[in-house]
């Protein structure tokens, strides 16, 4: 894969496996840039006998001499992002050096406490079935400008000041609302100081970081995190995250123009999986939904939820590939498919009686689409060894060009195990 600007996203509902493929490309670029979401993210990658799980440090934080950079549209939760730090470097594993946007917003315990407590309150049906992460509430503040971003926590006197101003509607909204304790302005300024003396070496300008090396002809990837379906903007709203994942996303979050990006990659599963509430046409509650679950391991990588699991939706992959401009796909989890005498996908929904081709956005008309299945052979073979195209049994190469033909876009690199060299790079 060339150098230049690339973006990486999730084509589905998120844990496509951005990680590892991320980690497969991020020795050929200088810079992995994280522009979107927080501490709700969970990628993971095997290298050797090696796990890591990243929820805010970019995955190309174990390549020496790069730079990973938090842009200012992801929001950071400091006690997270310090203790994936001190992890990484017991584990003598935080090889690249860190630059954190001085104006990314700041997950406040606050917001951790609202997210936890609007899903309580929720009727069952009105749940987004979140990660508890803060992510929403946050979110809101940075939108109702009265976010504190990573800056504010090296100047006593605005950290002050805004803290006052947040505890008074926030305080009001715990007890009267939730009949919660409420919270010490003191404790939380303390804390907020000291996270900003924690931080302080890695603070930066992201957006001059990133800049600066496009002019200098480096390589930049853009990891995104969640995934297409989960945008607040192009998902299933209201079942979604608070933020961007799109590939647009990258350019709002770190500060650079469209016109630089050099390619879009998506990464999707060769199945399907959501994890939290929503509409998903092609989910199965059945043995092969399960056995999708166990083969593919299919658990949250934040909170350990099992994740519904269910046939490839092409009619959504699709449209993903026009949300993001999308150059091609790196399709990942062949190997978890491999023992089923059938595959099938998605190519178009039965909706209201009658057949349509294209994504519905509207939540409600998602929820009572019914998949319009083609049916593909399976393949027996164990193809988790093989490393060219090649190498794929023929149902597995058909079901690759099946995709492609779909879709208009090649399938550029292929997951067939979650280590590291599982992976078969095409183009
Ligand atoms: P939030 O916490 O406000 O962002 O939740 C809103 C919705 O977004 C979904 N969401 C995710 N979906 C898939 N993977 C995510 N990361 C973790 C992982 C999830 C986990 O890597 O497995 O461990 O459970 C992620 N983060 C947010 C979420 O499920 C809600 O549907
Ligand atoms: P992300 O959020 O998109 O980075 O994905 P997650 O890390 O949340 O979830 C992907 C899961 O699938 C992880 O457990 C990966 O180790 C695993 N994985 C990724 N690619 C492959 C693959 O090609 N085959 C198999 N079997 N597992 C994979
Ligand atoms: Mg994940």
């Amino acid at each position: 894969m060339k150098r230049g600007a690339e973006v990486i996203i999730g084509a589905q509902w998120g844990d496509e496996g951005k990680g590892r493929v991320v980690d497969a490309i991020a020795d050929r670029v200088d810079l992995v840039v994280r522009y979107q979401g927080g501490a709700n993210a969970g990628h993971t990658v095997i290298t050797g006998d090696e796990k890591f799980v990243f929820h805010l440090l970019p995955s190309g934080m174990l390549y020496p001499g790069k730079v990973c950079v938090i842009g200012g549209g992801v929001v950071v939760d400091p006690d997270q992002l310090l203790a994936e730090l001190s992890e990484l470097r017991e584990k003598g594993r935080d090889r690249a050096r860190l630059v954190v946007s001085r104006n990314a917003h700041v997950v406040m315990p606050y917001h951790k406490m609202l997210d936890v407590l609007s899903e309580r309150e929720r009727s069952a049906s009105q749940r987004i079935g979140t990660t508890s992460r803060g992510i929403g509430p946050c979110y809101v503040d940075k939108f109702a400008r009265v976010g504190i971003r990573i800056g504010d926590l090296m100047d006593e006197e605005v950290l002050r000041e805004k803290l006052t101003l947040n505890l008074e509607s926030k305080n009001m909204v715990l007890t009267r609302i939730y009949g919660e304790k409420p919270l010490a302005l003191d404790e939380l300024l303390e804390k907020g100081l000291q996270w900003g003396r924690s931080l302080s070496p890695f603070v930066g300008d992201a957006y001059l970081e990133v800049n600066n090396a496009l002019d200098q002809g480096k390589g930049v990837l853009f990891e995104g995190a969640q995934g297409t379906l989960l945008d607040v903007d192009f998902g299933t709203y209201p079942y979604v995250t608070s933020s961007s994942p799109t590939s647009g996303g990258a350019c709002t979050g770190t500060g650079v123009g469209p016109n630089r990006i050099d390619r879009v990659i998506g990464v999707a599963k060769a199945y399907c999986t959501r994890v939290g509430e929503g509409p998903f046409p092609t989910e199965l509650s059945d043995p092969i939904g399960d056995r999708l679950r166990s083969v593919g391991n299919e658990y949250g990588a934040t909170t350990g939820r099992p994740r519904r699991c269910g046939w490839l939706d092409l009619v959504a992959l699709k449209f993903s590939v026009m949300v993001n401009g999308l150059d091609c796909i790196a399709l990942t989890k062949m190997d978890v498919l491999s023992g089923l005498e059938e595959i099938k996908v998605a190519v178009e929904y039965q909706l209201d009686g009658q057949r349509i081709s294209h994504f519905p956005l509207d939540h409600r008309s998602l929820s009572r689409v019914t998949p319009v299945y083609r049916t593909l052979k399976g393949f027996g073979e164990d193809i988790s060894a093989c490393r060219s195209f090649d190498d794929l049994p023929k149902a597995a190469r058909d079901y690759v060009a099946f995709i492609e033909e779909y879709c208009g876009v090649p399938v550029a690199l292929l997951g067939v195990g979650p280590a590291r060299e599982a992976t078969i790079i095409r183009g």
